[in-house]
């Protein structure tokens, strides 16, 4: 009786470690011709997105532009926080800049709507001096289960004597749920599960 009972805890110790992969869908890339064959790969609980065209300066017709990727996530658990990186992929060059903006909302599922004020931000200002590459971390002010962002970069290359150049290559996020046992807590439970079974021996 007893042993079942502790088999019944580390089974369901063992679906929460792994019901933890996040849905995304509704994933909206926007304007032309920056976002043109924009793309993306979920997995598990990360998405990694592409964007081979999003490029102003000397290199481009354009000298700016705003690329927006946006999509929506079921965390299928509370949502503790969500990791965002950004890889420039090429570095940004004299005049250019490009201004990283994400806001994460709660999303209402049933109606594909935002519910209230945003529930988190973070934003980085890329140019000639910071390097082409940022990881940071969105703390939520409330943990949900469903969620919009929207990643806003803004580029900004104006023609000058130099080599002029903002671009934007991988985007990569990771959504952090919980709560999700860790490795010692299962290891502690299935250690009880032995004992259990060894007393039970005697
Ligand atoms: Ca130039």
């Amino acid at each position: 009786m007893h042993l079942k009972k502790t088999s019944g805890v580390i089974a369901l110790a063992l679906a929460a470690a792994f019901s933890q992969a996040v849905t995304f869908s509704n994933i909206v890339y926007s304007f032309p011709p920056l976002s043109t064959d924009a793309d993306h790969e979920a997995i598990g609980n990360s998405i990694s997105f592409t964007t081979p065209n999003a490029i102003v300066g000397d290199a481009s017709p354009l000298t700016n532009g705003t690329l927006n990727i946006q999509y929506n996530a079921d965390a299928g658990a509370l949502l503790l926080s969500i990791g965002a990186v950004v890889s420039l992929g090429a570095p940004t060059l004299g005049s250019g800049t490009v201004q990283f903006t994400e806001t994460v909302w709660e999303l209402d599922p049933i109606n594909n709507v935002t519910v209230g004020a945003p529930i988190g931000t973070i934003s980085h200002l890329f140019d000639s001096s910071t390097g082409s590459f940022f990881s940071g971390t969105i703390s939520l002010n409330r943990s949900v289960q469903y969620v919009r962002v929207l990643k806003s970069f803004e580029l900004n290359a104006p023609d000058t004597a130099a080599l002029d150049l903002a671009a934007v290559a991988i985007v990569n996020q990771s959504i952090n749920t919980a709560p999700v046992p860790e490795p010692a807590t299962l290891a502690v439970l299935g250690l009880g599960a032995a004992l259990v079974a060894k007393r039970r021996r005697k």
